[in-house]
């Protein structure tokens, strides 16, 4: 098998509460146009559509105390903890679709905490073109998007670290970030104190993707519950604009479908956030149209079937 589950129950939650530009809640939506739910059955899994979650519409206020939208940040984090620790619990397989990735502090708190309860080895996958490790402190925009792998970690206001009851939900060795190209001042420094193990595109230049997710993979067993979340800033802007932070020199068409490839081959993906879509900056869907397509693959699609690839090991 190809994931934990063969079903995937798709969450909606259109909010761009966390964001410093408008129109990433309107996600959801243009990855069901780009044929998600299809491409999703096509791979030979069963999906159930959930809909959209409900939360407090964007006040567009500038911050207050080093946040902004702290209270909407809060509400659309609960809805979405207990939707996907609900999928969790039925044996199904959550995939989050932002919405911007503020959203990831509930959905990867309902995965720790579905983790705890079942005795599950939770491995995070951070694909992303920045670290996401701010503090109220260190943000230079107060944008809580920033901030969801330190508030996992246990950094942050006191709501946002125990949305799953206890903190951290993570420690910072379970995380693995790929593609990272910005990194604010501060938070670099945050990022190296905490020993987060960063493969960013420097190492990735220099290694080559295939290495980097080796690196990245490595030591995963039957035990391990595999949650990837997907920015889509991750994506080089050339071919993927859609998007409110892009930054230059990010991972080609290739080497991102090496990246979801290698996730897919480890049979351990047991659930998922697809974030950051920005429709409003989209040409055409033309974005959303990649993410489904780099979906399939992290969901087993391949060329060929997988007896009849080369050996690719040494
Ligand atoms: N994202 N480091 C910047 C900030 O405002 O904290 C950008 C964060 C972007 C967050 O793309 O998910
Ligand atoms: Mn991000
Ligand atoms: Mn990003
Ligand atoms: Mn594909």
């Amino acid at each position: 098998p190809t994931t934990l589950s063969n079903t995937v129950a798709l969450i909606g939650a259109p909010t761009d509460v966390g964001a410093g530009a408008r129109g990433a809640s309107m996600g959801p939506e243009a990855l069901r146009v780009a044929g998600l739910a299809e491409a999703l059955q096509a791979q030979g899994v069963r999906v159930l559509d959930r809909g959209n979650l409900h939360g407090p519409a964007n006040p567009w206020q500038p911050a207050q105390d080093g946040y902004r939208h702290l209270d909407e940040v809060l509400a659309w984090n609960r809805a979405v903890h207990e939707a996907v620790h609900a999928e969790l619990q039925q044996g199904h397989l959550p995939v989050l679709l932002g919405g911007d990735h503020c959203l990831a502090m509930g959905s990867i708190s309902a995965v720790a905490r579905h983790c705890r309860a079942t005795g599950q080895t939770l491995r995070v996958l951070w694909l992303d073109a920045h670290a996401d490790f701010n503090t109220s402190e260190l943000t230079p925009s107060g944008n809580l998007h920033g901030m969801p792998v330190a508030v996992l970690c246990g950094f942050g206001p006191q709501a946002l670290t125990h949305l799953g009851g206890t903190s951290p939900a993570l420690h910072p060795s379970q995380v693995r970030q790929i593609g990272i190209r910005s990194v604010d001042p501060g938070e670099k420094r945050f990022v190296h104190a905490q020993r987060l193990e960063v493969y960013d595109m420097r190492y990735i230049d220099e290694m080559g993707m295939r290495h980097a997710m080796e690196q990245a993979l490595a030591g995963l067993d039957a035990n391990t519950h595999l949650h990837v979340s997907f920015d889509v800033d991750f994506l080089d802007p050339d071919i993927a604009p859609g998007v409110g932070t892009t930054v230059p020199g990010g991972p080609t068409y290739r080497e991102a479908q090496l990246c979801m490839e290698m996730i897919a081959d480890t049979g351990r993906l047991g659930s998922l956030d697809i974030v950051e879509l920005n429709p409003a900056l989209d040409e055409r869907n033309r974005t959303a149209r990649l993410a489904v397509d780099l979906v399939e693959s992290l969901f087993g699609k391949s060329t060929l079937m997988r007896e009849h690839q080369v050996r690719r090991r040494h």
